[in-house]
């Protein structure tokens, strides 16, 4: 079949500006055949001017959600399922399972006394806690236990299983991983423990008590791993970092009061392929528009507010996830005049960053807000 290409011309010059005929037809047609294309039949497709994110700005509402990842803790079990999670489902990107980009991410639920098979994979994670008591996660022997806000790595290439105490309740949380990402690389392995569950070998949160002490080194301690050994980091201590920052600081025009998640024996993001962020807003504090390479899922952690994407509001409020695209402008706004407001971010950035592909840019009009269009 002659391919159609001519909707891919540009009439600038340096790009591809070749009109079809019936000899180039069937010129493309031959080379099809020797598994090979006239680069100018797809050159302003596969290089636009500027990143072309397939992903849409998406809000998941937890007041719609929540009854729906319960109701999977009747229909399925742990042990037939694997894991129990109903999946973020961009709708530019289900093809790859994304939530945007080339991130998961899904909604857990467990019921007390459960516990999911231990495994490990290339692909890296991090679970927010959204809500239950007793939940915990095991990873390489180190057991952490979890409640709402609370963040926890399981870094590739550890073992990691999650529960909830038999004394607990239904827990939720959010999964973030780089699934997609690592499939897009062709580099995915998992595997099942054997035991199918593992012993803890150390003290209950031993990682978060030796490395999460602001401003102090365990003596010695030295880790050397592509990861946090700081597997959890706590809501309250979060919280507690961001107020004291904003005592001080005005933070940033675009995004408040910022502070990302480190591994604390580099301070560089604490998986080499994901990183979080915390971020403040204080009372009615409007940020500037910009945009950035990147892929970025935002958790209402508290509060409530709207996010302006490429000139379009979208409401949020607490346990609300949404996404910003690659190189979408975005602005956030907290809804309170009284209550600050918090955004859990999970991304990409440290794969932006390490590649070269980080780009800014500042919402130069109009004093950084976008007119709002729908
Ligand atoms: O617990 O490692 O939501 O492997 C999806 C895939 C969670 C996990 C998910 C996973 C995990």
């Amino acid at each position: 079949m002659a391919r159609q290409h001519e909707n891919h011309r540009e009439d600038v010059v340096g790009r591809a500006n070749v009109e079809d005929t019936p000899e180039l037809l069937a010129y493309y047609d031959e080379l099809d055949q020797h598994h090979v294309g006239a680069l100018w039949t797809v050159a302003n497709k596969i290089e636009p001017w500027q990143p072309v994110s397939q992903s849409v700005p998406v809000v998941w509402r937890y007041q719609a959600l929540r009854a729906q990842v319960l109701r999977s803790l009747e229909l399925v079990t742990p042990e037939k399922a694997g894991r129990r999670v109903i999946y973020l489902n961009n709708p530019g990107r289900r093809d790859v399972s994304a939530a945007v980009g080339w991130l998961y991410a899904g909604l857990q639920v467990m019921n007390p006394g459960e516990i999911a098979h231990s495994h490990r994979h290339s692909a890296s994670a991090i679970r927010f806690i959204m809500e239950g008591t007793g939940a915990y996660t095991v990873v390489d022997g180190h057991k952490m236990t979890l409640g709402a806000n609370d963040f926890v790595l399981t870094p590739n290439g550890t073992w990691h299983e999650h529960a909830v105490a038999p004394e607990g309740s239904p827990c939720i949380w959010q999964d973030g991983l780089d699934i997609p990402f690592v499939n897009a690389m062709e580099a995915n392995f998992f595997e099942v423990h054997p035991e199918l569950s593992q012993a803890v070998t150390y003290p209950v949160d031993d990682m978060t008590k030796t490395w999460g002490n602001p401003g102090l080194m365990p003596s010695g301690g030295n880790w050397t791993k592509g990861y946090s050994p700081m597997f959890k980091y706590e809501w309250l201590r979060t919280y507690e970092a961001l107020n004291q920052y904003a005592s001080c600081s005005d933070g940033s025009p675009f995004d408040g009061v910022l502070m990302e998640y480190v591994n604390p024996a580099t301070n560089g993001p604490v998986m080499r392929t994901l990183g979080a962020s915390m971020q403040l807003l204080r009372p009615g504090e409007h940020t500037q528009a910009h945009r950035h390479t990147g892929s970025f899922l935002y958790h209402v952690a508290k509060g409530q507010g709207h996010s302006i994407i490429n000139g379009k509001r979208y409401d949020w409020q607490e346990r609300d996830i949404f996404c910003v695209p690659s190189w979408a402008w975005h602005e956030h706004v907290n809804a309170s005049a009284s209550d600050d407001a918090c955004l859990f971010c999970l991304s990409d950035l440290p794969v932006m960053r390490a590649l070269g592909l980080y780009r800014e840019q500042a919402f130069g009009d109009n004093g950084g807000r976008q007119p709002v269009v729908g």
